[in-house]
């Protein structure tokens, strides 16, 4: 197996509290997994004697993971953007079927070739920044064949990048307009999922758990669904009001509760105990204008685990950049630097249930970025500046 040497890097391991800073080290790469880390004066003599690629003292960190998008939909919603701007709120976009169904009309007319085409440019942003697992949802297209189509397409997108994709079966995001909630739940979005899963087309289930969307009841019965199939599952809860899904999503010690901005004190208590990461997504807070912040405070407090993601969709957070996540979550939620980076390291693999990235340890795979920075604070600093050297993915240099 290929061994290479990487010396002379600013490490930001995110194994330990901390950025896990070492400054003059080195990671050993074997095939796709990394070997060894450590300082380059303690480097073992078996590696020592290897030629060895000079990272110049450049920051190297975990390759960066997305673990909540919806990068798979069709069409895009940029008159949305401009009624909004006259004042037409999001919701009254929605009931006016505009907003998520708009998105779902596209999705639906899209063959697998179309909505792939269109995913790969958003799926090219992120990986320039670094990014080398991104998880994307179903839930534009609301009935059987559609969303498997998007299922496909997800998955197909690994074939064609150098990208882990972990696919979400998200049937429960909206309710299509030719059906009322309660049947669209337990006659289409619940069949769908079997299938999918029959044709290993989901490694989790998902669902809207809002006003305008689903109830925890309805939830719950795609929520029993999954399990039934050995499914873990995650929730869009709290984003616009206090719903009851953050709760729910605990009980069912979910993967993850995302958005959680109107989460409270105790649903915060019930995150921990449940090991139910927070993943927050500052670009959809940013695009409508949110006011209320997540409750980082009780999260810090609980010791909830947060993750950040872009929730890159064409409607409230088309956003195609973890680096001004990162910025975003530390500007408009005050995480810090360190919490944003772990967001999209560790605490994202966490999320999406993955054990062997989002770190660099012994074993785990050789994921990893080179970035030309001194300190790790300064990817989350600047502002539409992409500052990375080159990355790896299972131990291939991209
Ligand atoms: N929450 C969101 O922010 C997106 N979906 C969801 O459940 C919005 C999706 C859209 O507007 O297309
Ligand atoms: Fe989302």
């Amino acid at each position: 197996m290929t061994i290479t040497v990487l010396g002379n890097a600013l490490l930001a391991t995110m194994d330990d509290n901390g950025y896990g800073l070492l400054a003059d080290g080195a990671v050993v790469i074997e095939g796709a997994r990394i070997r060894h880390v450590g300082p380059m004066v303690e480097l073992p003599t078996e590696f020592a004697r290897l030629p060895r690629q000079d990272l110049g003292g450049r920051l190297l960190t975990p390759a960066f993971i997305d673990c909540h998008t919806h990068l798979v939909h069709g069409g895009d919603r940029a008159r949305e953007f401009e009624l909004r701007l006259q004042g037409v709120s999001y919701a009254e976009i929605a009931r006016s079927g505009g907003g998520i169904l708009s998105t779902v009309s596209a999705t639906r007319e899209a063959n697998e070739e179309a909505l792939v085409a269109s995913a790969l440019p958003r799926l090219d942003a992120l990986l320039a920044e670094g990014v080398t697992t991104v998880e994307v949802k179903s839930g534009y297209g609301l009935e059987r064949e559609a969303e498997l189509r998007m299922l496909r397409a997800a998955r197909k997108l690994a074939e064609l990048r150098p990208v882990r994709i972990v696919t979400t079966y998200l049937g429960a995001h909206a309710c299509p307009p030719e059906m009322d909630a309660d049947r669209y739940i337990d006659e289409i979005c619940i069949p769908t999922l079997r299938a999918a899963h029959a044709e290993g087309l989901v490694d989790a289930v998902d669902g809207f758990c809002e006003c305008i969307a689903f109830s925890p009841g309805q939830i719950a019965r795609v929520f029993e669904a999954a399990q039934a199939l050995g499914l873990p599952v995650k929730l869009h809860a709290e984003q616009l009001s206090q719903s009851g899904g953050t709760a729910l999503a605990a009980g069912f010690n979910a993967l993850s509760a995302d958005h959680v901005e109107y989460a409270t004190d105790d649903d915060a208590r019930a995150l921990a105990q449940s090991g139910t990461v927070a993943v927050l997504l500052p670009g959809a807070f940013y695009t409508l204008r949110e006011t209320q912040a997540p409750p980082i405070d009780s999260f810090r407090a609980h010791g909830v685990p947060m993750a950040l993601a872009t929730d890159c969709n064409p409607g409230s957070s088309p956003l195609t950049s973890l680096l001004l996540t990162l910025n975003m979550g530390c500007t408009l939620f005050r995480l810090t630097p360190e919490e944003a980076l772990r967001g999209v390291t560790a605490n994202a693999a966490r999320a999406l249930s993955l054990s062997d990235c989002g770190r660099i340890a012994p074993g785990l795979r050789a994921d990893l970025a080179v970035w030309d920075v001194k300190s790790p604070a300064e990817l989350a600093w600047r502002i539409g500046f992409n500052p990375l050297h080159h990355h790896w993915f299972g131990g291939v240099q991209c």
